[in-house]
């Protein structure tokens, strides 16, 4: 079947074997907090800040030795190469009472050590500014409150040393993304205050001495979260600004703009003026709702903009959702599988043909080619990467296996 495909992408100008063989060296960050539903080791307090995981599958990893087995086995059925994504609040503290002002490289000593065992490229970093007591009335770095305000600020100082520690020891760059949900439920008295003190909080993070190379640091806009609808201090305008003024990147999470406006649109926009856009892919539906992302077509734009722009070391590709609903390693796997296969199928597309009849106004052929494209033998490439990567496209069976012999257990 694979000859068959390569032989008819071949028609097309494109070449299957060039395209799996990049395929392998696009990094996806997979984020730890599928395993867990978002509540972290440091025993911050119940999910806050507007998010929610909904769901009680059981199996859920309840502790650091639970949720590494977790994610040993989920990223065992992942193809491609892989980094970590990790929150502040998976910090592994041993008995340590620090808070998370205080939290230094040696509580995260234990993952680099887990992420080397399992041969990840990278790890990620994101401070975590929710589900802790100094969350006071869902505020953070654009609190009112002085000694609030100065506590996350310090937090996120001490996670980009820590960023500085896991990019050293990975050798690899660290992505340190700065998410806060501060908001106001209801319509503001002020809403430039607040903004002005996001951006003093951010200037005072950016001060400390960090190495660009290693460190590279972004920021999250959203627009609404649960409780905090009518008002979101980091919104799209402010970071953009704030990013582009201050030569660090954004990150685009594409559950965070309203429905019609589409991430895929607002990479390029952003490639226009950064080195290096940031992604979280989620799939919301009807809101910021975090499901499990699936190969759908907003996906494989996006995969295309980042692919045929020649930006797949400029666009950094993380995932974010959390579904408590189903089997959580399926979650998982199911997710980043849909983005590599994305990724595929934005490799397999003939986009300098594609490229060539747009410039030429060619818009009857460009219409039926993109229909023509449409089904092509995909599947068949697909099941030859897996099986490259020593991997079937039945995953299913591992994760019922495990469910029984582990997750059922707990
Ligand atoms: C929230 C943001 C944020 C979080 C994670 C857990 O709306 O998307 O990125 O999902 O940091
Ligand atoms: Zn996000």
């Amino acid at each position: 079947m694979y000859g068959l495909a390569k032989k008819e992408y071949a028609a097309y100008g494109v070449d299957t074997e060039a395209a799996i063989a990049k395929l392998k060296h696009i990094p996806v960050s997979i984020h730890c907090w599928q395993g867990d539903d978002v509540i972290g080791l440091d025993g911050g307090g119940s999910l806050s800040g507007g998010i929610q995981t909904t769901g009680n599958y059981p199996g859920r990893a309840r502790n650091f030795e639970e949720l590494k087995a977790d994610i040993k086995t989920a990223f065992a059925l992942m193809p491609g190469k892989k980094r970590l994504n990790l929150h502040a609040s998976y910090a592994v503290l041993n008995g340590d009472s620090v808070d998370r002002d205080k939290y230094e490289p040696k509580h995260f000593a234990a993952w680099v050590e887990f992420a080397k065992e399992i041969g990840l490229q990278g790890v990620d970093f994101n401070p975590t500014m929710f589900s802790h007591k100094n969350a006071k009335d869902g505020l953070t770095l654009s609190s009112p409150d002085e000694s609030v305000r100065k506590f996350w600020v310090e937090h996120c100082k001490a996670c980009l040393k820590i960023a500085e520690y896991f990019a050293n020891e990975m050798n690899s760059h660290c992505l340190v993304n700065i998410w806060i949900p501060d908001g106001y439920k209801d319509v503001p008295a002020d809403r430039l205050t607040p903004r002005l003190r996001l951006k003093k909080s951010l200037d005072e993070i950016l001060s400390v001495k960090y190495d660009k190379k290693k460190v590279i640091v972004a920021v999250e806009s959203k627009v609404f979260g649960i409780g905090v609808e009518s008002y979101t201090v980091g919104s799209n305008e402010f970071y953009q600004n704030y990013a582009a003024k201050n030569g660090i990147c954004c990150l685009l999470d594409n559950g965070h703009y309203h429905p019609t406006e589409y991430v895929s649109d607002k990479i390029p926009a952003l490639l226009a003026f950064y080195d290096k856009v940031a992604l979280h892919v989620t799939r919301g539906v009807r809101w910021d709702s975090d499901h499990v992302v699936l190969f759908e077509d907003e996906l494989k734009e996006i995969a295309k903009e980042i692919v045929s722009n020649g930006a797949t070391e400029k666009v950094l590709i993380g995932l974010d959702y959390f579904d408590a609903s189903i089997n959580r390693l399926s979650a998982w796997v199911t997710g980043q599988r849909a983005m590599q296969k994305a990724l595929l199928y934005a490799l397999l597309l003939p986009n300098e043909k594609l490229r060539s009849l747009q410039d030429m106004s060619g818009f009857t052929e460009l219409m039926a080619l993109n229909e023509e494209l449409k089904d092509l033998p995909f599947g068949a490439v697909w099941k030859e990467y897996l099986k490259r990567e020593g991997l079937e496209k039945n995953y299913f069976l591992k994760i019922k296996e495990y469910e029984k012999e582990v997750l059922s257990k707990r």
